[in-house]
């Protein structure tokens, strides 16, 4: 279903008036409201006066993560606290947390768009769906429970983590649809069938995935194993959680709510935009938000836009599966490697498990070592040493000749790698730079 059919079908030169309309606005009010800002254009020699059509990003600056940690932890704000209705952050790997905070409005907008999303992935009034994701100062939880309610869904808000309890809500409630970060959906099939439960007799008939990268092939995995429909969300914390993007069902790109979240694609070198549908850095511009509107903030995640009307009917424009994030990336030996281009080479292996590892070390004077420790199915281990030998070979093999990086390969039991019921750790990284 479309749940909001005028904002997501409208011609695109509608669509340019309003953004144009929204981002005069939105930079005269962060101007006045946010003194980080008006310091900011102030240097970049920018005025509100000069920002007259959306074509009239580009002479805006970029906000960077840095910015957001550097304003810790209200100083990014444009609202006064007191009008702030709900806070969240994210935690990154090092420094201060990332706050993001929401007026009443923001709320309600989140509502709406997540909303959206979960029209695109074929929700209907009335069905139920079991959130998966954690509530708390994480958004994805809270994110979809605002979605689902003003879509009108039945809500079971059964948070991350006590898989055996969420199986026994799923076996004994039926919802028809889940949402989770893909990893954690592949780690409650594995214990369902150590539940004897066959997964794809399961209720639920539409996921609703993200929070992490995933590659194609681990859709596939998802699709077969629960017998149902996988659909990607992207979103980020600092420009409203889950929510900024949704696949529809025929799965071709993830429709961007870009009458209010203005996507554009830069080169993360030279900040300027990409050829039309060449990959790059996502950067987004919040159109309406009142508490923490960011203009062009670098998400460092990596896609590439498409503007074609898609098969659905909405002409909103579509941002690839997200390949990594630039901070994501390995660089093994002078050679860029996302962790998803590997998960892709694995899963298309027989008897792998997609449950693995990436470890990158460098022991004083050597070469960057890369590891990929990844689990095979049981029978493999009770085989002989020879066919786990050549496994190991062929995925070695498989590996170097698609991304051109030398590795290690170490097949491990399964159940071997830490699972996760939020975001999965893919990489670690010992080496010290
Ligand atoms: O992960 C918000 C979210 C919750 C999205 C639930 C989807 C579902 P953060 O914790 O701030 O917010 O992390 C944001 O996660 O910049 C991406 O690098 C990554 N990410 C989010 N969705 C996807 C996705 C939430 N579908 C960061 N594919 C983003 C790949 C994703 N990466």
């Amino acid at each position: 279903m479309i749940w909001n059919k005028e904002m997501e079908c409208m011609g695109l030169e509608n669509l340019k008036n309003i953004q144009s309309e929204r981002l005069k606005k939105i930079v005269e009010y962060t101007y006045k409201n946010c003194s980080f800002y008006k310091k900011k254009m102030d240097r970049h020699g920018v005025n509100p006066e000069d920002v007259k059509c959306i074509d009239d990003i580009q002479k805006l600056p970029i906000t960077t993560k840095n910015d957001m940690r550097d304003s810790y932890p209200f100083q990014l704000f444009s609202a006064p606290l007191k009008e702030v209705s709900e806070i969240h952050v994210s935690s990154g790997t090092t420094g201060n947390f990332t706050v993001v905070g929401y007026t009443k409005e923001d709320i309600r907008l989140w509502a709406e768009v997540m909303a959206r999303a979960l029209g695109c992935a074929g929700a209907e009034p009335g069905d139920m769906i079991q959130i998966a994701y954690g509530y708390g100062l994480f958004t994805g939880g809270l994110g979809f429970h605002y979605g689902a309610l003003e879509m009108g869904l039945t809500v079971l808000p059964a948070s991350s983590g006590q898989t055996k309890r969420q199986l026994k809500l799923m076996n004994d409630f039926k919802p028809k649809i889940l949402a989770c970060t893909p990893s954690y959906c592949l780690y409650m099939a594995e214990e369902a069938k150590e539940m004897g439960f066959d997964p794809r007799k399961s209720s639920w008939e539409i996921g609703s995935f993200g929070a992490e990268p995933w590659s194609e092939s681990m859709r596939k995995e998802i699709e077969s194993t629960w017998n149902m429909l996988a659909t990607d969300v992207y979103g980020l914390s600092e420009i409203i959680g889950p929510g900024v993007a949704h696949e529809c069902q025929h799965k071709k790109g993830l429709h961007v709510f870009s009458d209010v979240f203005y996507p554009e694609v830069i080169d993360p070198k030279t900040g300027k935009h990409v050829k039309k549908g060449e990959k790059g850095e996502l950067v987004i511009t919040t159109l309406t938000k009142r508490a923490i509107p960011l203009l062009r903030y670098g998400t460092r995640d990596i896609v590439s836009i498409n503007y074609e009307k898609c098969q659905c009917g909405r002409t909103l424009p579509r941002i690839s599966k997200i390949v990594g994030r630039t901070d994501d990336m390995i660089i093994v030996r002078g050679i860029n490697v996302f962790p998803s281009q590997i998960e892709h080479v694995l899963l298309g292996i027989e008897g792998i498990h997609p449950h693995y590892q990436l470890v990158v070390d460098r022991k004083a004077g050597e070469l960057d070592e890369l590891e990929v420790i990844v689990e095979v199915e049981e029978k493999i281990f009770s085989d002989e040493m020879k066919a786990l030998r050549s496994l190991e070979e062929k995925i070695k093999k498989e590996i170097e000749s698609i991304l051109g990086v030398f590795v290690r390969v170490k097949l491990v039991e399964p159940k071997t790698i830490e699972r996760s019921e939020g975001k999965a750790k893919r990489v670690i990284d010992k080496r010290t730079l």
